[in-house]
């Protein structure tokens, strides 16, 4: 397994985001990011820099004037200024600051990175991203994302070959799905919430499964509330094997611990030996693997939940 980590997230530290209209503490803060690295590095686990893409991939998947709307808007920030824009964006929960598009530019080349390591022949890499990317759309910021970082990877690897994406964040990849909505050669398969009750609420749904060519190769598990692991395990299986049918030679995963019975902003019911029986399904897929991080909020809690869900691929 090879590990990339990218020290320009630090540069994205919003003071907070609004929920139900009052300002609230931003729950995605740079030391979820620097908690796990400190981790993999007692674990002697390498980080590795990642190398510069440009901006071709971006373009891959998001609108050019929303790539030019994120740098300028941001780099012409205060150092202490927040910006909620009123233009490109879906929600209250993904402020502009000054290094904000700087650190998203880290995190997608910490994504692409990883994708490179793959199609070089590594059995599995991690990409310790931050700010995360699922939520983030074609021309839309939204849920702590900025650019997505798993789409644009998954465009790399589109270019050699069959990709599924299997989303194991608590909250439903609303960008993602949106981007390969219509294409038969990227599957999308997602666990969460039930987005009744859940962030993103407006899908997520069952019964969004593609459309036209791309029809039947959507698919989404939403779970209910509480859901525990063993549970959680059999939707699990089911994913996989909608994935297993697809025949994908590359299997990205989007990885969010805010499936965790204590993360602060969730509310499903796993625990940490949940994530290590996560892995070793994941494993057994036997495909060339791009680990991609996205949420996951309790800071105390995160470096075991990554220590123990990377512990099956670290032989890898
Ligand atoms: N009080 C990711 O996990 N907050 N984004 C919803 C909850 C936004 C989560 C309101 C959640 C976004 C990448
Ligand atoms: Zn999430």
């Amino acid at each position: 397994m090879r590990v990339f980590y990218s020290p320009l997230h630090t540069q994205h530290n919003p003071a907070q985001e609004v929920y139900d209209g009052v300002p609230a503490p931003y729950a995605e803060v740079p030391g979820r990011v620097e908690a796990v690295a400190d981790r993999l590095r007692t674990d002697n686990i390498e980080l590795e820099t990642p190398s510069q893409f440009g901006l071709e991939p971006i373009q891959t998947v998001h609108q050019q004037q929303y790539i030019d709307f994120v740098r300028t808007r941001s780099e012409q920030l205060a150092a202490d200024d927040i910006l909620f824009p009123s233009y490109f964006m879906n929600d209250t929960y993904a402020p502009l600051t000054r290094g904000t598009y700087s650190a998203a530019l880290g995190a997608v080349d910490t994504a692409l990175s990883g994708a490179q390591a793959i199609v070089g022949g590594k059995r599995v890499a991690y990409s310790l991203c931050r700010p995360p990317g699922h939520h983030a759309g074609y021309n839309r910021m939204g849920g702590y994302c900025y650019f997505n970082n798993a789409a644009i990877a998954a465009e790399y690897l589109a270019a050699r070959g069959r990709v599924a994406i299997l989303d194991i964040d608590y909250h439903h990849g609303n960008g993602t799905q949106e981007m390969f909505y219509d294409r038969d050669d990227v599957l999308y398969v997602s666990l969460h919430a039930d987005p009744g009750v859940a962030y993103p609420y407006a899908s997520g749904f069952a019964a969004e499964v593609g459309r036209g060519k791309g029809q039947g190769f959507t698919r989404n598990f939403p779970l209910p509330k509480a859901t525990t692991g063993d549970e959680y395990i059999e939707t699990l299986q089911a994913a996989l094997g909608v994935i297993a049918k697809f025949q994908p030679d590359f299997l990205l995963v989007s990885v969010g611990f805010d499936t965790h019975q204590a993360d602060p902003i969730a509310g499903l019911a796993l625990r940490q030996e949940d994530y290590h029986d996560i892995a070793e399904h994941i494993v057994a897929a036997e495909l060339p693997t791009l680990l991609i991080q996205e949420g996951g909020y309790n800071v105390e809690l995160l470096p075991e939940l990554a220590s123990t869900f990377l512990q099956p691929f670290r032989k890898l």
